[in-house]
């Protein structure tokens, strides 16, 4: 059966499928937030200067946000611990209860933050249409947006998702980004990138994020993704809208103290890790390509933007083929539109060869 749009219908099937064979070789494409700390994050967080981030005093931490606003050309960065914290914190510092936020329909923030914005903060969402490539179009938004009625909440904010997951991984471009925050200034509301991989639209484009995140009040970036971190994210911004952000963090749960320990690896990860994502990029294509020789698969290699690839399995039993290629260690998550593989730091060019192999030769012995 599959799984829903973002993977593990429950903790416990997690758990369950994460049972593997002593010996076996493991390729774990389920998702990029798999990837473990580098040695030289291991080696920073051991050492890391730390202090109690909640006064301020956290040295470490107060880098990686410095660097994280001088990268994104925001004036302040704030630390949290996922990306789900961040998108929450930002969102119930730009909204008051009873105001409405717009959204993509298959938007993360809409779809798998546990209607968080809404049980926290009061905030409705409101979704309009992503195009397949993860976009929305800037007319609908226009729309979207409440007039001045007393019948109606307060439209107040707006967001995006740069690359979009639920829609393959699409980068979004600085003139699409440009668009949608012309409708949110037009209006004066605010205007928020969830960049949980954003880092991957920046190599993707070739663009720096400062470019992607230019018309953004705020973006939310995740450290634990492709750029290998073991925890965290950072929310980038104004002054003043990342002290809002912070007073949110703190109502959350999410102030920490010497977390200087873990900022360390973000450190690492924004100095070392950014760049090499194009090597996940090189391995996305080369898996896509693979899988479109496979008889039973379909799969579109051409529109391969960047490290999540999408197949979708032509198959009677499409759970059964995919726990034989589990049991041969290739582990990817069944969704309910189709299979995702992700590649990441720890998947080699040669893993994927072992993956497409697994693969094929399952298909072949299943005769398809
Ligand atoms: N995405 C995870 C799962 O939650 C599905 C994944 O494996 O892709 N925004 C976007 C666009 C995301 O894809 C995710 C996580 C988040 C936010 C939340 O980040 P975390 O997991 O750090 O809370």
């Amino acid at each position: 059966m599959p799984t829903d749009q973002y993977g593990a219908r429950s903790a416990v099937e997690t758990r369950a499928k994460g049972a593997k064979k002593k010996g076996q070789r493991e390729v774990d494409l389920r998702s990029d937030t798999v990837t473990k700390p580098t040695p030289e994050m291991r080696e920073a967080m051991a050492y890391a200067e730390v202090g109690d981030d909640v006064f301020g005093e956290d040295p470490t931490t107060n880098k990686l946000q410095d660097m994280s606003a001088k990268m994104f050309g925001k004036e302040a960065g704030l630390f949290v611990t996922s990306g789900t914290q961040g998108n929450i914190a930002a969102a119930l510092a730009h909204c008051q209860r009873g105001d409405e936020m717009i959204v993509g329909h298959k938007s993360h923030m809409a779809n798998a933050e546990v209607g968080s914005v809404s049980a926290f903060g009061g905030v409705q969402i409101r979704m309009v249409q992503n195009d397949e490539q993860g976009r929305v179009n800037p007319d609908e938004v226009e729309h979207a947006i409440r007039p001045d009625n007393i019948h109606y909440p307060i439209t107040r904010l707006i967001a995006i998702e740069n690359t979009h997951n639920g829609c393959g991984g699409y980068p979004i471009t600085p003139e699409d980004t440009e668009a949608v925050a012309g409708v949110a200034k037009r209006h004066g509301l605010k205007f928020h990138i969830d960049g949980a991989r954003i880092f991957n639209a920046a190599v993707a484009l070739e663009t720096p994020v400062k470019e992607l995140a230019k018309d953004a009040d705020t973006v939310s970036f995740c450290l634990s993704k492709g750029l290998a971190c073991p925890i965290g994210s950072v929310v980038v911004g104004s002054h003043e809208d990342i002290e809002k952000v912070r007073r949110q963090r703190k109502a959350l749960g999410g102030a920490m103290r010497q977390v200087g320990i873990i900022a360390a690896a973000g450190v690492v990860a924004l100095e070392s890790m950014v760049d090499r994502l194009a090597e996940d990029h090189a391995n996305a294509r080369k898996l896509a390509v693979g899988l479109s020789k496979i008889k039973g698969i379909e799969i579109y290699p051409d529109k391969l933007p960047t490290n999540l690839v999408f197949c979708w399995p032509k198959v009677k039993s499409p759970g059964e083929i995919q726990r034989r290629i589990e049991a041969r260690g290739v582990r990817f998550l069944s969704l309910s539109y189709g299979w995702r593989l992700v590649t990441h730091y720890g998947i080699t060019s040669d893993d994927i060869d072992y993956a497409l192999d697994v693969i094929e030769d399952t298909f072949k012995e299943y005769r398809v």
